[in-house]
């Protein structure tokens, strides 16, 4: 198992590797030879997750950036570098202002910068693999002016000499144990869902819908257990895979044949799309790619725009997927839980680093025997890191705990029976009184959010209000959702539900997994969040909704203020702790259950 800081950087360490400029200047000849006057390069694979692969990670070869959100424009005389709020700093660290302008990310900043730099009828390429028909469309409507071309190939492959092989991890089998329903029995369902719309075959380009239906996992990522790889499923329930068959094992082979599904070589997914003569085919214009869209349009078939049939089923988690999801919770509250006691008593340790930090927490998952990787890179920030939301601590930002401060750990995990994602924040030495206000103030939210009942149909954007009301009273707020749905043994950021305060029209339903995860962030001083997972279910006998949290690991007491709350949050909080002990005891050493039985000791 990797170190989890370990972040491979394929782009700088080698010496032969041409330079930035060079990069651009050879990108730059191939326009010229390809007639184009401009390329656009985003940070985006053709499977539209959160994390790629190192061979799709175009936009650092081209830029050097290496945020998870980011979109170049590369035309003859000049480049840009379209970023948002959070990695303005991290871009300007990161890239060479020489060569790219630094600007804002949206829809509109990309196409008025095109419409600024470019000359009427400019040729502007892409790659139809990494965009959706919509932004297309887009930027047809906003820049009509010029000739939008599919390229055939990425023009950053072209010129990128030692650009890695696609991930070719083995494909593994998702246990009945784990996924509660077998492949054939989903297949099914999701062909007469299809069949209701009168359409003879389904389009599926996500690998979380694919690996759901087929109860299969991959080891193509770091961070999360897709394997690349598209489908088709058809109205009576047969499947077409088309995926790297180096990934499949004989025992994965067979399992196929037994499910009713043709495997096909990755590649001619494309190709077949050409042959397939359908007469109504469905796409989610969400997320399928434009060059999918595009040969599907050349065969005049009929598009029929809907949303993946897998998304929401998987978002419902069973009986079996919720069970499992309970006990990597109990795993993971273990492990976190040592780490705590850990931390508590070696924080006045004035040498201990945010990156010791995310090691430590990352050896006692490890510790457990039954880590199968991390679920995101661990936040670990310390002072005013804490205060940066998506801190990504790395050897040049790290720094010693600061005394007297907050620490906040932000980290997750993959075990075979689920998915984790938790964050506590702790004193470090004495905590300040406006310390224990805010991050009481942050609690008070999480606490209204943990106790809501709430009838059928309510959304998350309704109930996002509560999380935040203790806040909004002190003049305060944060700049993120409050909660986002979490796969089991899946993507640790899957929709379609969230909390959060842009309308989403999906309502909560019972089996959904989502996190709980208010906070407070003082720029240059602190950061607090309080995050725990939940599950979505029936309440006072089936007529509304509750929540039942998942996450076992205390809560900082000394950053408490019991005066500034409730009696049912200081029940709240007395019971919840009351739980954590009584589940993680039986399963710690002697020294680490008795701080847990201080830790988790009443409160008034
Ligand atoms: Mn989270």
């Amino acid at each position: 198992m990797k170190n989890p800081l370990a972040k491979k950087n394929i782009f700088t360490s080698k010496v032969t590797e041409p330079s930035m400029k060079e990069r651009l200047s050879i990108l730059r000849q191939r326009l010229d030879e390809d007639g184009l006057d401009g390329f656009l390069v985003p940070r985006s694979d053709e499977f539209k997750g959160e994390y790629v692969a190192p061979y799709a990670e175009r936009l650092t070869y081209i830029s050097g950036f290496t945020g998870s959100a980011g979109f170049a424009v590369i035309i003859k005389d000049k480049a840009a570098l379209f970023v948002d709020g959070r990695y303005t700093l991290q871009a300007a660290q990161q890239v060479d202002e020489e060569c790219f302008d630094l600007q804002a990310l949206s829809d509109n900043d990309i196409t008025s910068w095109l419409n600024i730099n470019l000359p009427e009828g400019a040729h502007i390429g892409f790659d139809g693999w990494l965009h959706s028909p919509s932004e297309i469309k887009n930027y047809i409507i906003k820049c009509p002016q010029f000739r939008f071309v599919d390229c055939t190939e990425n023009l950053i492959d072209l010129v990128w000499e030692n650009q890695p092989d696609r991930p070719a991890g083995e494909v593994i089998l998702h246990a009945i144990q784990y996924s509660g329903v077998v492949a054939e029995e989903k297949c099914q369902v999701i062909a007469s869902k299809i069949k209701e719309k009168q359409i003879e075959s389904m389009i599926l380009t996500l690998p979380d819908s694919i690996c759901w239906l087929l109860n299969i996992r991959g080891t193509d990522l770091e961070y999360t257990t897709i394997t690349q790889c598209f489908a088709v499923i058809h109205n009576d329930a047969r499947v077409d895979l088309y995926i790297d068959s180096k990934k499949l094992s004989n025992d994965v082979e067979s399992y196929f044949k037994d499910i009713n599904v043709a495997v096909h070589p990755f590649e001619d997914f494309i190709i077949s799309l050409a042959l397939f003569n359908a007469q109504s085919i469905g796409i989610d214009p969400r997320n399928v790619p434009y060059k999918v869209c595009k040969q599907l349009e050349q065969n005049s078939a009929t598009i029929h725009n809907l949303h993946d049939p897998c998304i929401l089923p998987k978002a419902k988690k069973n009986k079996a997927e919720l069970a499992g999801m309970r006990s990597a919770h109990l795993i993971d509250g273990i492990a976190v839980t040592n780490f705590l006691a850990w931390l508590d008593k070696n924080s006045s340790d004035t040498k201990l680093t945010e990156i010791d930090v995310a090691n430590k927490i990352y050896e006692f998952r490890q510790k457990t025997g039954k880590l199968r990787g991390l679920s995101f890179p661990t936040i670990s920030g310390s002072g005013p890191d804490g205060a940066i939301v998506h801190y990504f601590v790395t050897e040049q930002s790290n720094r010693q705990l600061d005394q007297n401060s907050l620490l906040l750990v932000d980290s997750g995990a993959q075990y075979f029976d689920g998915t984790t994602d938790i964050t506590r924040t702790v004193a470090i030495g004495e905590p300040s009184a406006e310390h224990r206000e805010s991050f009481t103030r942050v609690l008070k939210g999480h606490i209204a959010l943990a106790l809501a009942k709430f009838p059928e149909g309510t959304t998350g954007h309704q109930l996002d209000v509560l999380a935040r009301y203790h806040l909004w009273q002190a003049g305060l707020d944060y700049a993120h959702g409050t909660g986002h749905g979490v796969g089991a043994f899946m993507h640790v950021h899957e929709g379609p539900q969230n909390i959060s305060k842009a309308p989403n029209p999906t309502a909560l339903q019972a089996g959904m997994v989502i996190s709980n995860e208010p906070g407070y962030y003082k720029a240059g001083e602190y950061g607090i969040r309080i995050e725990n997972l939940v599950i979505v279910r029936p309440s006072d006998g089936g007529k509304m909704l509750e929540f039942e949290t998942l996450t076992l690991a205390p809560l900082d007491k000394s950053l408490i203020d019991a005066d500034l709350m409730t009696s049912d949050e200081i029940a709240w909080v007395n019971k919840y702790h009351e739980r954590v002990k009584q589940m993680l005891s039986p399963h710690v050493d002697i020294e680490t259950a008795s701080w847990l039985e201080q830790a988790t000791s009443t409160i008034s």
